[in-house]
C-alpha cells in the first residue's frame, strides 16, 4: 500500500522531468539557397519510427526530375557547394536503390524531385534508418549534413552520385 502512495507524486512529476532531461531534437529544418546565396526553399525534417520524414519545397529551378540528396557535410559555399561532400553514407554502401552492387543505397539516397513547368517542386519522403539523435547515422553527426538539389535526375544506380550534375542548391541541416 505504501508504494502504491508513492507512486503519485511521482506520476505528476516525471512528465515535467522528462522534458528537461530530452535534449534530442524532434525535429529539423534547412534554408535551401541556390548558387548566388539566395533562398529558394527550405526543407522540414521530423522523427519518424524507423527514422525521418522530410518535406521539401523549392523553387526557381528547372521543370523536369532533380536529383536530391543528404550530403555529409553542413556546409554550403556556393557556387558549385563543393562543400558539402560526398552523399551522406554511415553505411559504406553503394549509390543508389537500383545499383548492382550491394550494399546499396547510401543513408542519403532520396528519390529524385519532379519540378512543375512553374519552376517548383514539392515532396515528402520517408527515409529509414536515419536518425536525429545521437550516433553515426546522426544527421548531427560531426560537422553536420546538408540537402542538395541537383541539376539532372539521379539515375539511382550509379556511383558516386547517380549522374545527377552540377550541385544547383543546398541547405545546411539545422536544429
Ligand atoms: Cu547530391
Ligand atoms: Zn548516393
Amino acid at each position: 500500500m505504501q508504494s502504491r502512495i508513492a507512486a503519485i507524486p511521482l506520476l505528476i512529476l516525471f512528465p515535467a522531468a522528462l522534458v528537461f532531461a530530452d535534449t534530442t531534437p524532434k525535429a529539423a529544418h534547412a534554408d535551401i539557397v541556390n548558387s548566388q546565396g539566395a533562398k529558394i526553399g527550405s526543407a522540414k525534417i521530423t522523427s519518424t519510427t524507423k527514422g525521418v520524414q522530410i518535406a521539401v519545397a523549392v523553387s526557381e529551378l528547372t521543370p523536369g526530375e532533380h536529383g536530391i540528396h543528404i550530403h555529409t557535410v553542413g556546409k554550403c559555399e556556393g557556387p558549385a557547394f563543393t562543400t558539402a561532400g560526398g552523399h551522406f553514407n554511415p553505411t559504406s554502401a553503394h549509390h543508389g536503390i537500383h545499383n548492382a552492387q550491394n550494399p546499396n543505397p547510401h543513408l542519403g539516397d532520396l528519390p529524385n524531385l519532379v519540378v512543375d513547368e512553374n519552376g517548383k517542386g514539392k515532396a515528402s519522403f520517408s527515409v529509414e534508418g536515419v536518425t536525429l539523435d545521437d550516433g553515426a547515422n546522426s544527421l548531427f553527426h560531426e560537422g553536420g549534413t546538408s540537402i542538395v538539389v541537383h541539376a539532372k535526375a539521379d539515375d539511382l544506380m550509379s556511383d558516386p552520385s547517380g549522374n545527377s550534375g552540377d550541385r544547383m542548391a543546398c541547405g545546411v541541416i539545422e536544429k
